[in-house]
C-alpha cells in the first residue's frame, strides 16, 4: 500500500480510483456488519443498509475487481507486450491515431467488459427487483392467470392495516413458476383421516380470514402492516382430520425445490395463513401467489410461496434454508422458543 502511495503521489486520476476502492470496501463492511446485526438496529438503517449494500455490491465490486485486474503484474506485462509490438508494426499511425483504438486501451475496454458480462445476470436481477415499475414495460403485460378472481371481504377492501409500508424484495432460490387456475392445487396429505386436494374454485369455496401483520426477512428488510386475507392453516388441518401420530407439518412449493416445516403446535398458532390476497388484491406471482403461506411470528423464509402441498408428517424434515444454517424455529421475538 505504501510504496502504491508513493507511485500515486503526482497521479490526481489514480489517488482517486484507490479512494473510490477502498471508501467501497468501507461501506461493503460497514452494511455487512449493520445487517448481520441487524436485529438491534432501527429499520430505517437496516433498510437502506440493505440497499447502499446491494449498491457496493453490484456497482462497487466490479470496479474494485476492475481496479485490481488492471493494476496487477501480469496485466502490466501484456499491456507493454502488446505496446512495443504496436510500435513495431505500426509507428507512423500511433502518434496520429486516436487514443481509442490503441491496443492498450482496447485490453482494458475488453477486460471491463467481461467483468460486467460476469456480473451482468446478477445485475440484471437486482435492477429488475428492484425498480419493478421501469422494467415493467419492458416484459408484455400478462393475462390474469386466475379465475374466478377472489372477492375480498370489507375488511380487506380497503385494507383494515391502512395498506401495508415498504417493499417486497421478492426473494426467491429458483425461477418463478408459471401457475394458472388448471395447472395449480393445493394437497393436503399424509397423516391425516381424509386427505383433500383443492382447485382453485374449491379453494375461494373455504372460509377467509383477515390479519394484519409484519413481515420480516433474515437479511433485515421488513414490510409493515400488510393486511392477508386468506385460510386458517388450523382450519385446514381440522377439515382433514390430523392422526395421533403427526407432528410436524411440511409445506411444499410448486417450484419443486423450497420446502419448510413448522411443529403441529406452531402450525396450529391463529395467525398462521394460507393467503390469497394482500391489501384486497390477489398474491402477485413474484410474490408468491396464487397461494402462499404467511407465518407472521417467524422470519419469511418461513412463509413458503407457491405453496402447493401440504404433508402430515411424524419426523422433523428440514427446510431449504434451514439445511443450509438457518434455525428451525424462526422466531423473530427471540424471547419465544
Ligand atoms: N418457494 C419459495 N418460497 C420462499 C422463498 C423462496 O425462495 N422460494 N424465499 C423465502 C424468503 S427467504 C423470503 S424473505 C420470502 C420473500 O417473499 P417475497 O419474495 O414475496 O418478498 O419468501 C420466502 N418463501
Ligand atoms: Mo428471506
Amino acid at each position: 500500500m505504501n510504496k502504491h502511495l508513493k507511485t500515486l503521489r503526482n497521479k490526481q486520476n489514480k489517488r482517486i480510483n484507490l479512494g473510490i476502492v477502498i471508501a467501497t470496501l468501507l461501506i461493503l463492511i460497514i452494511s455487512g456488519v449493520l445487517l448481520t446485526f441487524h436485529r438491534m438496529v432501527p429499520p430505517v438503517v437496516s433498510t437502506w443498509s440493505l440497499i447502499i449494500h446491494d449498491v457496493a455490491t453490484w456497482v462497487g465490486l466490479p470496479y474494485i475487481i476492475y481496479h485490481s485486474v488492471t493494476r496487477s503484474k501480469w496485466f502490466k506485462k501484456l499491456e507493454r507486450h502488446l505496446q512495443k509490438t504496436e510500435k513495431k508494426e505500426e509507428p507512423m499511425l500511433i502518434e496520429a491515431n486516436n487514443p481509442i483504438y490503441k491496443r492498450r486501451t482496447f485490453l482494458r475496454m475488453a477486460s471491463g467488459s467481461i467483468i460486467v458480462l460476469l456480473f451482468s445476470s446478477g445485475i440484471s436481477k437486482w435492477l429488475t427487483l428492484q425498480f419493478p415499475t421501469i422494467f415493467a414495460q419492458m416484459s408484455q403485460p400478462k393475462s390474469q392467470p386466475f379465475s374466478p378472481l377472489p372477492r375480498p371481504t370489507s375488511k380487506s377492501m380497503p385494507p383494515i392495516g391502512g395498506g401495508r409500508k415498504g417493499e417486497f424484495r421478492y426473494f426467491t432460490v429458483t425461477e418463478t413458476p408459471q401457475l394458472n387456475t388448471s395447472n395449480w392445487n393445493l394437497k393436503i396429505d399424509g397423516l391425516v383421516e381424509s386427505p383433500n386436494v383443492y382447485n382453485w374454485e374449491r379453494f375461494l369455496q373455504l372460509k377467509r380470514y383477515v390479519q394484519v401483520s409484519d413481515f420480516h426477512c433474515v437479511t433485515g428488510w421488513s414490510v409493515y402492516s400488510g393486511t392477508w386475507e386468506g385460510i386458517l392453516l388450523s382450519e385446514l388441518l381440522r377439515q382433514v382430520g390430523v392422526k395421533k401420530d403427526a407432528q410436524f407439518v411440511k409445506f411444499y412449493s410448486a417450484d419443486g425445490v423450497y420446502t419448510d416445516t413448522l411443529s403441529l403446535e406452531q402450525a396450529k398458532m391463529d395467525d398462521v395463513m394460507v393467503a390469497v390476497l394482500i391489501d384486497g388484491e390477489l398474491i402477485t406471482e413474484k410474490n408468491g401467489g396464487p397461494v402462499r403461506l404467511i407465518v407472521p411470528q417467524m422470519y419469511a423464509y418461513k412463509s413458503v410461496k407457491w405453496l402447493n402441498r401440504i404433508e402430515l408428517i411424524n419426523h422433523e424434515h428440514i427446510g431449504y434454508w434451514e439445511e443450509r444454517g438457518y434455525a428451525q424455529n424462526a422466531w423473530v421475538n427471540n424471547s419465544k422458543s
